[in-house]
């Protein structure tokens, strides 16, 4: 079902339950061609979110600071293509949410394992910020920090579960929010993780 929470913020409950195991395997497929790994935040501390991309442009960070490229800095190969069950996943949602013509050309995939989490940011490394950012979480539940267009608003919680597609755009696109510690369980599909997709369009 379709939870709308704040301007521009859809939650499709569930929506990914379906082609989870399909999504789950071809996540396999591209860890194998780009690894995850532990980046660099530009202040010089490892993330505690292991990542990797695929699609024409990838999200990575270092001590140069963050930015799109179309290369793995690991393998400086391309990025595997985007499989096909992942773009027509992100396509319908944003057709779902009122965002027809969404054609995302990076996609960031976020493993969490017990302990990980991310700091309250923004998503703010894209060209063009009318485009929505779609996010799919499979395996372990988190909680969800979505806060306000200005860091010093307090957050609320949104609980995000195996399944759970997130349409971000509007007035919600630039929006601070993070994600709390990661606790230690075991999820019949994904075991110790969580796995968060992003899709993006990134120019
Ligand atoms: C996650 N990932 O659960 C989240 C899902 C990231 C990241 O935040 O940068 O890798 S994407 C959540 C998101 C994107 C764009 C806007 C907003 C939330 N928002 O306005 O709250 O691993
Ligand atoms: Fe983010």
């Amino acid at each position: 079902w379709l939870e709308p929470i704040a301007d521009g913020l859809v939650v499709l409950r569930r929506h990914a339950l379906e082609p989870a195991q399909a999504l789950l395997s071809a996540i396999d497929r591209v860890t194998a061609e780009a690894p995850l790994v532990h980046r660099m935040t530009p202040g010089g501390h490892p993330m505690s979110v292991a990542m990797t991309c695929c699609g024409e442009f990838g999200w990575v960070t270092d001590r140069q600071g963050y930015r799109y490229q179309r290369t793995s800095p690991e393998t400086d190969f391309p990025w595997p293509p985007m499989p096909a069950v992942f773009r027509q996943l992100a396509q319908n949602a944003a057709v779902e949410a009122g965002y027809p013509g969404f054609d995302p050309d990076a996609c960031l995939i976020n493993r969490y394992a017990r302990g990980a989490k991310m700091g309250l940011h923004q998503d703010r490394d894209e060209q063009d910020f009318r485009w929505p950012i779609v996010s799919v979480s499979l395996g372990l539940p988190i909680n969800f920090q979505f806060g306000g267009r200005q860091r010093n608003e307090r957050p609320r919680k949104i609980l995000l579960e195996h399944g759970d597609v997130v349409v971000w755009g509007g007035e919600s696109r630039l929006n601070y929010h993070g994600v709390l510690t990661l606790k230690a369980g075991e999820h019949p599909l994904t075991g110790p993780y969580r796995y968060n997709l992003t899709f993006r369009r990134a120019r």
